[in-house]
């Protein structure tokens, strides 16, 4: 906010839920810039109206909230956060495929419900990791990251999908020719790929029965890239053994299924959850907003 106040007048809004889309169409009426964040509703449905608003400097890397073509026909300049949002990113992705595969949230519901008899030698057994197939589907910057965490820490062997060719960084990780191929030969499998209309559902029932009784799904992108009626249905079915969820489709709503199973670990998207991370996404909004007003280049124009 600091760093925002030294180069703009800024209002803030205080309200913690997404702007209904008549804010979104005053705000756009009224201010030069807005940096809007991941519930704000920046579909073209907004942009019909007057608009005052040159600039749209999101606040995180996903813009699936934005039409950006609509945006840009609108006149706007649309930038994101990419980078400072990677680290933080992977690190829930691998707090999730540890949680998952460990069974950490039943274990943890166990010893709150007061109900934990003691240890015993086969008590709630999990997936060990080491030596096992990761999957990334989505080998940009944030899958990148899972799959260092996980090659070098925990000793796994990466397999990946990506719609380009990508040297991944990772000693003997292959790329595979299609999601199916990498969501068979995994044992975790990570999903990391932008939410859009390319992605919107792109993980189905078909992609999802390719996966092994055992092994484990994680989402940390957007929900929507996940058929969630079909994952819930393989995880009813026992067509996979579990699944770590920082994203949902439709968030904040949550399926009472979900809910209701004891193999899934749900976490409030979480993904950037940390002061030092938020304030450096934030620096890289505003620095997005002054080069644009100074006439520079946008670090992060999309
Ligand atoms: C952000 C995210 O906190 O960067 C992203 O795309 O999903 C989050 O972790 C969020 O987008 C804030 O707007």
């Amino acid at each position: 906010m600091a760093a925002a106040r030294q180069h703009f007048s800024v209002t803030v809004r205080e309200e913690v839920v997404p702007m209904t889309l008549d804010e979104m169409r005053a705000a756009l009426a009224e201010y030069d810039a807005i940096l809007p964040t991941l519930g704000d509703p920046l579909g073209a449905a907004v942009f019909g109206g007057e608009i005052r608003c040159r600039m749209l400097a999101n606040f995180g890397v996903g813009y699936n909230h934005i039409d950006v073509t609509a945006a840009r026909a609108a006149g706007m300049t649309v930038s994101n956060t990419p980078g400072a949002v990677t680290d933080a990113t992977a690190d829930i992705a691998v707090m999730l495929m540890l949680m998952a595969a460990r069974r950490a949230s039943e274990g943890e519901a166990l010893v709150r419900s007061g109900e934990w008899t003691g240890w015993h030698p086969t008590q709630l057994l999990g997936l060990h990791v080491g030596g096992k197939t990761l999957g990334v589907i989505g080998m940009g910057r944030i899958g990148q990251a899972v799959a260092r965490r996980s090659h070098f820490g925990f000793g796994m062997d990466v397999v990946f999908y990506n719609r380009s060719a990508k040297d991944s960084g990772i000693p003997g990780a292959r790329q595979l020719d299609s999601i199916g191929a990498v969501m068979a030969a995994a044992d975790v499998v990570s999903i990391c790929l932008p939410g859009s209309e390319d992605t919107f559902h792109i993980i189905d029932a078909a992609t999802l029965a390719k996966m092994r009784p055992h092994a484990v799904l994680v989402n940390t992108s957007r929900g929507e890239v996940i058929d969630q009626a079909a994952l819930i249905a393989a995880l009813q079915q026992g067509t996979i053994a579990g699944a770590g969820l920082d994203v949902y489709e439709g968030e904040p709503a949550v399926p009472q299924a979900l809910r209701d199973m004891a193999n899934v670990t749900l976490l409030p998207h979480l993904g950037t959850n940390s002061l030092e991370v938020r304030n450096q996404m934030g620096m890289m909004a505003v620095e997005n907003l002054r080069a644009f007003f100074a006439g520079e280049d946008v670090p992060n124009r999309l």
